[in-house]
């Protein structure tokens, strides 16, 4: 073997033959994860106050911005709580609704890809 082949071999140029010094620059093998919105609905009977105790809990929205998406959500039908991986999304989501029934409020939120 000639003392160039003696090199650490990292696997990037191929492994066949004897090393060249031809550098092959490595490919990023990550992706970006799909995101995934969260919509609030507007509906006639949720209390404001609960939606906007559902934006700080749930995704922690300073009282200011809370109340922001909420009258949003109250004067536009839909808004945006927040833009999460799926399973993120997902769970807010169950959180969201669960607290709801718990509370006998029929708010509404669901998912939407971004
Ligand atoms: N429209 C509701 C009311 O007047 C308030 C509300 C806002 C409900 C946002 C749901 O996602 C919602 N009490």
């Amino acid at each position: 073997m000639s003392d160039q082949d003696k090199r650490p071999n990292d696997g990037r140029d191929g492994g066949e033959g004897p090393q060249t010094g031809i550098v092959v620059k490595a490919r990023p093998r990550t992706k970006k994860p799909a995101m995934y919105k969260v919509l609030m609905l507007n509906d006639d009977y949720t209390p404001m106050e609960f939606v906007v105790h559902v934006l700080e809990r749930f995704f922690q929205k300073n009282r200011e911005e809370a109340t922001r998406i909420m009258l949003h959500v109250h004067r536009r039908g839909v808004g945006v709580c927040g833009i999460f991986t799926y399973e993120i999304a997902e769970t807010k989501v169950t959180q969201v609704m669960d607290l709801a029934r718990q509370n006998q409020h029929p708010l509404q939120c669901t998912i939407e890809k971004d």
